[in-house]
């Protein structure tokens, strides 16, 4: 059976993956579990960049097939930040409630109506030998005036999906796969093993 290690150490994105991959004949293993340890690189200036340089890392770390993402939060009206650098939005010692407060209240001091924003993941898969493959996934919604729902991980409570009248905090787990950026991308999973040869 095909072995894929998740190169991520945020249990919210391992959980994800691991839910959307589960109806695929294959073994999902997180980094640590594989024997993996310590941080992956992500100097990298770009989502893409990040993704493959995570990816090619903890395939050499544990010698198996890796796939790793690197998402997160483009605000329109601040320029696409925290963009790349939303995992360290507000500092390294912030939570995921401190960096959604910082946000509201970065957009409420930039008196602004333009609320649009998008989430981004950029997923790469690598051998051992190096990187095979990389592309992403978006979705786009608004950032909501407060924080709603307690679901999902990250700037969840503060991302309205539009068509849904709710923040992906309030969908249940399936709900927020079947339109989220990392939903949209890891279902292009499986095309992309075969056609590099790997068989789900
Ligand atoms: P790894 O590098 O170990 O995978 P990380 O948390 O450092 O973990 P990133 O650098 O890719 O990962 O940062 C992504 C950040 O963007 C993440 O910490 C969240 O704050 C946010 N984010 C990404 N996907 C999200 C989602 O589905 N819902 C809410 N926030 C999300």
């Amino acid at each position: 059976m095909l072995q894929l290690v998740v190169g991520s150490n945020n249990p919210g994105k391992i959980r994800e993956i691991r839910q959307m991959l589960a109806a695929w004949d294959m073994k999902v293993v997180s980094y640590s579990e594989a024997g993996g340890a310590g941080d992956l690189p992500e100097e990298g200036q770009t989502f893409e960049e990040n993704a493959a340089a995570k990816a090619v890392e903890a395939a050499r770390r544990t010698g198996l097939l890796a796939l790793a993402d690197d998402s997160g939060l483009c605000v329109e009206a601040l320029g696409g930040r925290p963009g790349v650098l939303s995992a360290l939005y507000g500092g390294a010692q912030a939570d995921d409630a401190t960096r959604c407060r910082l946000l509201l209240e970065e957009l409420r001091a930039a008196a602004t109506t333009n609320r649009l924003a998008e989430f981004v993941c950029v997923l790469a898969l690598a051998t051992p030998e190096g990187l095979v493959a990389c592309w992403a996934g978006r979705v786009v919604g608004v950032i909501a005036d407060e924080p709603r729902g307690a679901g999902g991980f990250g700037y969840d409570p503060i991302f309205l999906y539009l068509p849904a009248g709710r923040t992906l905090a309030e969908m249940p787990p399936q709900e927020k796969n079947a339109v989220s950026h990392r939903g949209r991308a890891v279902r292009r999973l499986p095309e992309v093993l075969s056609r590099h040869g790997f068989t789900p």
